[in-house]
């Protein structure tokens, strides 16, 4: 038996869960999402990933069909149907089904899903040797443009971006903003740790501000480590002494070399192990309960 889906009040079948092609969120990436995992029975960060679905929403102009309590109980009704403990929640509202011209007012109804499943972003062996990743040619968007921050439903810049990264067999790929900083991976922030500092792009740069990039500058801090949100160059990159990315996704994947440039020691750095096992040991104590 397939999931069971939330869509627009109603948990249905998967192969039931059917939108229309008029849908705007097919038609034009027009809705926003979230991306959520919950570890043994627990929805981690669920507050922080609410809080920024709805502030993406905010920015496009489009009102979520449900309150934060109902939505929350929305995705708790989700996961629970389908007896998931560890699982990967998508969080998504489009603009709903309009015509075939642009404007959003002639969507009457925002459509709401929520898909509760699994995802992996990398094999298990990649966490273990770290991930060889390069620069690709593909910015970031402008912050005056789809701002970065907005988790929107266009992914275009991201997926050519990751394609970029397939073409030259690697991983993931590092995208620069217009000025040639670093912002982002193509679903990941990045961090670099250099001489006790431990340092990531600011969101100003053109960065999703990650719910897991937050959380490992709070662990950072409690390992007195000095953390350090300040535009950074490939340059940084070359010569930290370690480098990872951070994602919901992705959890915390170390990075071993970027454009063939090999970082620290070409292995997974000792702080960044510290980190990952700190962050785990919070996604297994923290979290709304599904269950109980
Ligand atoms: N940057 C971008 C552009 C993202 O989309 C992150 C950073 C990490 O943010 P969090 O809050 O997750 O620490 C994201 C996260 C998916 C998927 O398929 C979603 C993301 C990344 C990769 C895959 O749902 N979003």
């Amino acid at each position: 038996m397939g999931l069971l889906i939330y869509l627009n009040g109603k948990l249905v079948q998967e192969e039931e869960a059917k939108i229309s092609i008029f849908d705007h969120g097919l038609l034009y990436g027009d809705g926003v999402f979230e991306g959520i995992r919950s570890y043994n029975g627990r929805i981690f960060k669920m507050d922080e990933h609410l809080i920024r679905f709805y502030n993406s929403a905010k920015a496009i102009m489009l009102e979520v069909p449900l309150n934060f309590y109902d939505l929350k109980n929305a995705i708790i009704q989700t996961v629970r149907a389908n007896k998931l403990r560890d699982s990967y929640i998508r969080v998504v509202v489009t603009r709903g089904v309009g015509d075939l011209g642009l404007d959003p007012n002639k969507c009457k109804v925002p459509t709401l899903f929520i898909i509760a499943s699994s995802i992996q972003l990398y094999q298990d062996s990649l966490y273990e040797k770290g991930l060889d990743i390069v620069t690709v040619g593909t910015r970031r968007n402008l912050t005056e443009s789809v701002n970065p921050a907005i988790k929107s439903l266009n992914y275009l810049n991201n997926i050519m971006a990751k394609i970029e990264a397939n073409n030259a067999g690697v991983a993931e790929g590092l995208m620069l903003n217009e000025q040639g900083y670093i912002s982002e991976c193509t679903g990941e922030n990045i961090f670099a740790i250099n001489k006790g500092v431990l340092r990531t792009p600011p969101i100003s740069a053109g960065v999703l501000g990650g719910i897991t990039r937050d959380t490992v500058m709070k662990i950072g801090a409690s390992m007195d480590l000095v953390v350090k949100e300040e535009n950074m160059t490939r340059y940084d990159i070359y010569t930290a002494e370690e480098c990872f990315l951070t994602g919901t996704a992705a959890e915390i994947a170390p990075i071993v070399s970027l454009d063939k440039r090999m970082i620290g020691n070409g292995k997974p750095g000792k702080i960044t192990e510290k980190i990952r096992k700190k962050f785990w040991t919070l996604t297994q104590e923290e979290g709304v309960s599904v269950y109980e």
